[in-house]
């Protein structure tokens, strides 16, 4: 299968990789799913990723996003991002690269033009539209840091559940999928939509990497039960 797969990439023009927390696996970061180890196994991921959480406990939602971000800062891109990004530096323009991810491996290990649709982990913004008093540099310091003026609060520059994708972000993608001639999903158990939609309206052939089964596998041209830094360097490499 691997050998077909291989070749499906060789005549690929326009290849679109999908990617989920299952690619940063091998690089420590624990997946969504499994990333609630510890104080904070007995949240739900999708209650704390959400606006209501954050108003709710601001400093709870706060701290779990700091445990992640100390977790991602200590562990490096792994071969399977290092491999998209030597096949994009090889064969320029025929690879996009969508991520789930907020922990910016991809981006880090020098894949171009990334197109983050959950966003960045590293990165703030203000919870309500600032104003002429909100400076994220004169933020107070806290758990999370607020506006000394109108006790605006900063949050993680990630989408939550409930809230819309960034829409040009998201369009790309959606380009990107409607003009490809392979997809290769990749880590992802594809139920969060509209990301694990862009795997169903993809012109090209599908292909699936993943070491279980996932709710896209009915849609896949080809499922490769394996692991993203093992296989990706087999089938990447010309
Ligand atoms: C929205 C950022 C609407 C935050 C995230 C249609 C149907 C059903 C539900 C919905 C629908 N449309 C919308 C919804 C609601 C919701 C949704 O999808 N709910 C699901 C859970 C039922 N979607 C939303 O809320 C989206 N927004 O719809 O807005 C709207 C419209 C109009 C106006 C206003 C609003 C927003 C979704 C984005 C949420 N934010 N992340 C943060 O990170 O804190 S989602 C987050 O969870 C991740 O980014 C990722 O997307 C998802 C986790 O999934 P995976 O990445 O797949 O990770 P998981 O742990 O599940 O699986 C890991 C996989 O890796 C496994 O399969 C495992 O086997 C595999 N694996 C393990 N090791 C390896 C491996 N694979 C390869 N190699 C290995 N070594």
């Amino acid at each position: 299968m691997n050998e077909q797969v291989r070749a499906w990439v060789r005549a690929a023009r326009h290849i679109v990789v999908l990617t989920g927390a299952g690619m940063s696996a091998e690089s420590g970061v624990p997946t969504f799913r499994d990333a609630q180890t510890g104080l904070w196994a007995q949240f739900d991921p999708q209650q704390l990723a959400t606006e209501e959480a954050f108003r709710a406990n601001p400093s709870r939602v706060w701290d779990w996003y700091a445990f992640r971000r100390e977790m991602i800062i200590k562990v490096e891109p792994n071969a399977g991002h290092r491999a998209l990004a030597a096949f994009a530096r090889r064969h320029p323009g025929r690879l996009t690269l969508i991520t789930q991810n907020v922990d910016g491996l991809h981006q880090r290990a020098g894949s171009p033009g990334v197109l983050a649709l959950h966003g960045n982990i590293f990165e703030d913004k203000w919870l309500d539209t600032p104003k002429s008093c909100c400076n994220a540099h004169a933020a107070v310091a806290g758990s999370p840091p607020y506006c000394d003026r109108c006790g605006n609060m900063l949050r993680p520059n990630v989408v939550w559940f409930g809230e819309m994708l960034p829409v040009e972000i998201l369009a790309a993608a959606e380009d990107a999928a409607r003009a490809c001639d392979l997809m290769l999903v990749v880590g992802t158990s594809g139920v969060v939509y509209p990301a694990a939609g862009l795997a169903r309206t993809a012109a090209g052939k599908v292909v699936i990497i993943n070491p279980e089964p996932t709710d896209l596998d009915d849609t896949a041209d080809a499922v490769l039960p394996g692991k993203a830094a093992e296989l990706l360097p087999q089938l990447l490499e010309d």
